[in-house]
Order: C-alpha cells, then structure tokens, then sequence
C-alpha cells in the first residue's frame, strides 16, 4: 500500500505523481495544506522533520525527498522505468533532473519566499521578479541540453524522470508568467505532456485537494 503526501500546487509532489502514475502504481493522497501550515504539525514532523512534502509511505516505510522517493520507486517497481539504461542517457537524465531540483526549486520554495518577504521586504512585485530570474537561468541551461536530446519528451520519445521534474517547474513558471518564448524545446514538451494520461492525472488542477477556485 503506497500513500503520498502531497499538496496539489506542490511541485515536488507534482513530480512523484507523475513518476506513479508513469509506473501504473496505485497510490493514496494524503493531503497536507501547506498554507494553513500542516507541514509543521507534531504529527507530520514525525514523519518528515524537515517540514516538507512529498513523503512517501510504502507499507510503513518512509522516504523523503522527491529524487529519493522517485529512485526509490524505480527500483523497487521494475515496470516502465524511468531512467535510461545507456551510461551517458542517465547521466543526462540525472543532470536534468539536478537543474530543476538544485538550481531552480529551493529558491523558489515555498518557506524561501515567506522569509523574502517577511524578514527582507520583497514586494509581490520583487517576488515575482526574483522567482522568474531563477526559472529562467534554470531553463536556459536545461533548453541547452534538450535541444539535442528530446524527443517528444527530454530524452526521446519516451517520458523519464527529467520529465517528471520538468513538467511541475513549467506548471510554476506558466503560474509566474514566465516568458517562455526563448524555450522552445520546453515548451515542445510540455505540448506533449498535456496530451500523456500519466501527466493529466497528477496535474495539480485533478487533486483530491484542488479547491473549487485555487488562490494566485
Ligand atoms: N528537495 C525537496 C523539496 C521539498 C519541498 O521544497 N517541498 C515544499 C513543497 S514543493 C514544501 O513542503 N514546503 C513547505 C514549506 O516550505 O514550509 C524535494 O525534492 O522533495
């Protein structure tokens, strides 16, 4: 029995659903509502005591971090894997997977933005500026290696888990209108992943959390 605790505009957590569902795993969502807090609970520190989703719980074992958990689930579950098997894909793969997770989330993170805004006095104007410089800058270097390797997805035809990180950080960017223009390999992708059932389901618009009219 496989549950994950998730919140639906998480993008960490966007990522292992899609990782699931690629796999055909059946899951149960737990939902824990960032914005009211739920992350920092007695009962959810006992889970995670870094106060972040996702975790996964796979029949009491527990895992955090999503390139942790989607590795996990890899080679535990042998059907539709997602990382290439020829030496230099995966290193690609892994480096893709690094852009969007290293050099892009953690400065876009929920507790990072709260901490500009409340101890350094960054503006909803300021936030948005800040949050789209590091999309950028991540997106550039990403758009520099799928130009040469993607095919419907990043690494050919078939999804990986670069495109399991890929795909939320768009959703993030699209949110922060983003100019996406300068990517067109990206924006190919994301083309294609609209159309995957696997990235349909884990959209954070099909959440058992998703509220009726999602705030900004
Ligand atoms: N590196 C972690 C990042 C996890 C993370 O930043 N989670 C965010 C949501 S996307 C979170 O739980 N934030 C709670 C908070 O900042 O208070 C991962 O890949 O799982």
């Amino acid at each position: 029995m496989i549950k994950l605790y998730s919140y639906f505009r998480s993008s960490s957590s966007y990522r292992v659903r899609i990782a699931l569902n690629l796999k055909n795993i059946d899951y149960e969502i737990v939902p824990v509502h960032l914005v009211k807090g739920e992350q920092h609970t007695k009962e959810f520190t006992a889970l995670n005591a870094a106060n972040k989703i996702p975790v996964l719980d796979h029949d009491g074992l527990r895992v955090a971090q999503s390139v942790a958990i989607i590795e996990y689930l890899d080679s535990e579950f042998k059907t539709d894997p997602l990382y290439p098997t020829k030496r230099q894909d995966l290193a690609l793969t892994r480096q893709l997977c690094e852009i969007i997770n290293s050099d892009i989330q953690p400065l876009q993170n929920f507790a990072v933005l709260k901490k500009l805004v409340q101890d350094h006095g960054f503006s909803e104007d300021e936030k948005v500026k800040w949050i789209r410089h590091w999309i950028h800058l991540g997106f550039q270097s990403y758009e520099a290696i799928v130009s040469k390797t993607a095919g419907d997805f990043s690494m050919g035809d078939r999804p990986t888990a670069a495109d399991c990180f890929l795909i939320p950080q768009i959703f993030n960017a699209e949110r922060f209108e983003l100019d996406m223009e300068p990517f067109p390999t990206i924006q190919k992708i994301n083309r294609s992943a609209t159309k995957h059932p696997a990235f349909v389901k884990a959209h954070p618009s099909n959440q058992p959390d998703t509220p009726a009219i999602p705030s900004k």
